[in-house]
């Protein structure tokens, strides 16, 4: 059975997993209408993780006798000036997404809840993933600079990037 500080916190955190699906799908759309199609299949696929890693909470709350609960949906930013900013803007918010999970592990600690503790191991590890990825994309971008030829070929690219980390956690999954 959940404490219901944990439950509580846990219905956090899918709310908040759920809102990163959005901001990646919000970004995805913003990508495919300014013709970066490389980009756009990357965020459609990281949102779709991003939904993932909600469910496995949800139902990891509900099989532990808590009660998830489905949150509204709120509406992330639509608009971005620039490609740097949308990763920019995907790196802060993995960084805030990684803060949470931290934040979690440590109320599992205090409240003694070992197999919650356990359990959100894989989220400590997937952020590690995530923030790295983003940084190694926001090393590219700097690159860049104002390169609209190297823009292309990273809008190419990055598709690559996706498949190897999607390969990543298949292995590690
Ligand atoms: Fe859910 O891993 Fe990023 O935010």
């Amino acid at each position: 059975m959940l404490a219901k500080r944990i439950d509580k916190a846990l219905n956090h955190q899918i709310e908040l997993e759920a809102y990163s699906s959005q901001v990646y799908l919000a970004m995805a759309s913003w990508a495919e209408c300014e013709g970066y199609g490389g980009i756009a299949n990357f965020m459609y696929i990281h949102s779709d993780e991003e939904r993932q890693h909600m469910l496995k909470l949800i139902k990891f709350v509900n099989e532990r006798g808590g009660k998830a609960v489905i949150p509204a949906l709120k509406k992330p930013p639509v608009s971005y000036k620039s490609v740097k900013d949308v990763f920019d803007n995907l790196l802060k918010h993995e960084v805030h997404v990684t803060n949470e999970i931290n934040s979690l592990v440590e109320i599992c600690l205090k409240e003694r809840d070992y197999t919650t503790h356990n359990f959100l191991q894989w989220y400590v590890s997937e952020q590690i993933e995530e923030e790295a990825l983003a940084r190694t994309i926001m090393d590219k971008i700097r690159l860049i600079g104002t390169d609209n030829a190297a823009l292309y070929m990273f809008d190419r690219d990055i598709e690559q990037m996706n498949v190897i980390s999607a390969a990543q956690d298949n292995a590690g999954a």
